[in-house]
C-alpha cells in the first residue's frame, strides 16, 4: 500500500537532520490526523424499495427505528443524497441516493446531479432482476472509472440455488449488459452479489463489503473503510492495512511525551501504546462488548467465546503489562521485519536510538498478529457452535 511512506520518512529525516526535533513531533502529529480525518463516501442505489435504507442501517449496525438510522417505510423515499454514518466513526459515510427509475432516465444527469465524484464506490439494488436503467448506470460508472456492485437484495425470499449460472444470468439481465460497450458479462457477474439486507452474516453481505474495501483507492480511503467498518473486513486485510502505521506510532511513542519506564535502556509514551493495543482489540473484537454481542448470536455465554483467546494482552490489557512486554521485545532484540526497512535509516536517528523503535515495532507488529489469531480462533469456534445445533 502506498500511504506516501517515502515522502513522509523525508519530511521527518530533514526536520531530525537539522536538529528540531519538535518539528519532527508536530509532522507526526500531523500525519496521524490526516489518517484518522479521512472521510469516505459510499453511494447506494437502486429502484424503489429494494431495501437501500435496510442495506444501508445492517453495514452500520442500526436496528429499524434506531435513532440515526435511515428510515424503511413507504413514505420515505428521499428526493436528495441521505447520509448516514455510525455514531463515533465517522470517517465512512453511506449515502442513500434516490431511486432510479423511469424511462426518461438518463444516467450521466443522474450521476451530476448526486455528485458522482465524491463517492468511492457504487452498490446499485434491485430485488428482482437489473433493469435497462440499472445497466446503463452501471456502464456510465465503469466510463468514469468508479467501482460498482450489483446487489440483489431479498435473496432470504428468493430461490435456493441462487448461485446458479442461470439465476445470475437471469437477473443480471445478460441481453441487456449485451447492449453496453463498457459492460460485460465477466466483469459484471465478478461484481454481482446476492444479499439479505436483515442479514450481515448470510449470502454475500460480508463478501460485497469486502470487495469494496479491497478495491477501494487511494490507499488511505481503503484504510479508512477497513478502519470503521472493521466488524465487517476480511481481518487479514485489516491486520495488513493496520501494520503500516506501526513505525509511526513507534515514533509517536519515542518522540511524543516518553516517560521513563524501570529496566528500559530508553524512554516510551506507554500509555499511547496502551491505547494502541486497545484499539487492536477492538478492532478485532476481543473486547468485552463485542464477545458479548458475539456470544448472544449463538446463544452462548460470554466465556465461550472469551475462553478462547490465548494472548495475555488481549484478555487483561494494562499499561504495565505493556511496558514488561516492552521490555521483553527490547531484550531480546530482534530485527524488524523487512516490510520496515524503509524506516531504518531514520529510526536510527531517534532519542533512544533504533532499538527503542524497533523493539516497539516488534512488539505492536506481534500483538496485531496475535489478535488476529485470537479473533479467527473465535469464528472457528462460532461456527463449530453453529454447526453442532
Ligand atoms: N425479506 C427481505 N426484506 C427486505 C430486504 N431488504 C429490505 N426489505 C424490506 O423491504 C422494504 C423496503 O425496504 P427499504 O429499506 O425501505 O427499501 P428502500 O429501497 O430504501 O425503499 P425506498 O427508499 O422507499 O425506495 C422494508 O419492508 C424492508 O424490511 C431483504 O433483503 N429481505
Ligand atoms: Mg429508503
Amino acid at each position: 500500500m502506498d500511504l506516501e511512506i517515502a515522502g513522509m520518512i523525508g519530511r521527518f529525516s530533514d526536520a531530525m537532520s537539522h536538529g528540531r526535533i519538535s518539528e519532527v513531533a508536530s509532522l507526526v502529529k500531523a500525519e496521524r490526523s490526516r489518517v484518522e480525518s479521512m472521510m469516505v463516501h459510499v453511494a447506494v442505489t437502486g429502484t424503489p424499495r429494494v431495501g437501500k435504507s435496510t442495506f444501508i442501517n445492517s453495514i452500520m449496525g442500526f436496528k429499524d427505528g434506531e435513532d440515526g438510522a435511515a428510515p424503511t417505510g413507504p413514505t420515505h423515499q428521499v428526493t436528495k443524497p441521505a447520509p448516514y454514518s455510525r455514531p463515533g466513526s465517522p470517517s465512512s459515510v453511506f449515502w442513500e441516493l434516490p431511486s432510479i427509475r423511469g424511462p426518461s432516465f438518463s444516467s450521466s444527469d443522474y450521476l451530476k446531479a448526486v455528485e458522482v465524484d465524491k463517492y468511492v464506490g457504487f452498490f446499485i439494488l434491485s430485488s428482482m432482476w437489473f433493469t435497462w436503467e440499472a445497466a446503463a448506470l452501471a456502464s456510465e460508472l465503469r466510463r468514469v472509472g468508479k467501482q460498482f456492485y450489483f446487489i440483489r437484495t431479498k435473496i432470504d425470499l428468493g430461490p435456493p440455488g441462487y448461485r446458479d449460472k442461470k439465476f445470475v444470468e437471469d437477473v443480471l439481465n445478460v441481453f441487456t449488459i449485451g447492449h453496453f460497450a463498457n459492460l460485460d458479462i465477466e466483469y459484471t457477474t465478478a461484481h454481482f452479489f446476492c444479499v439479505s439486507c436483515h442479514h450481515v452474516d448470510r449470502f454475500d453481505f460480508l463478501e460485497c463489503i469486502q470487495a469494496l474495501q479491497r478495491n477501494s483507492s487511494p490507499p488511505l480511503q481503503k484504510h479508512a473503510l477497513l478502519l470503521s467498518l472493521y466488524y465487517l473486513a476480511n481481518k487479514m486485510e485489516l491486520k495488513d492495512s493496520m501494520r503500516e502505521f506501526i513505525p509511526l506510532s513507534a515514533v509517536y511513542s519515542c518522540i511524543i511525551d516518553p516517560v521513563p519506564v524501570e529496566q528500559l535502556p530508553y524512554q516510551a509514551n506507554v500509555h499511547f501504546l496502551y491505547n494502541e493495543i486497545r484499539l487492536y482489540r477492538v478492532l478485532f473484537e476481543l473486547d468485552y462488548p463485542a464477545l458479548s454481542k458475539r456470544a448472544k448470536l449463538i446463544h452462548r455465554p460470554t466465556f465461550v467465546l472469551s475462553d478462547e483467546i490465548q494472548t495475555t494482552m488481549a484478555r487483561a490489557l494494562t499499561e504495565k503489562g505493556v511496558s514488561e512486554e516492552l521490555l521483553k521485545w527490547t531484550e531480546i532484540n530482534v530485527p524488524v521485519s523487512h516490510s520496515y526497512v524503509k524506516w531504518i535509516p531514520f529510526l536510527e536517528t531517534l532519542p533512544g536510538g533504533k532499538l527503542s523503535a524497533a523493539s516497539i515495532i516488534r512488539l505492536l507488529d506481534t500483538m496485531l498478529q496475535k489478535f488476529m489469531d485470537d479473533a479467527y480462533r473465535i469464528q472457528r469456534k462460532m461456527e463449530d457452535v453453529l454447526k453442532g445445533e
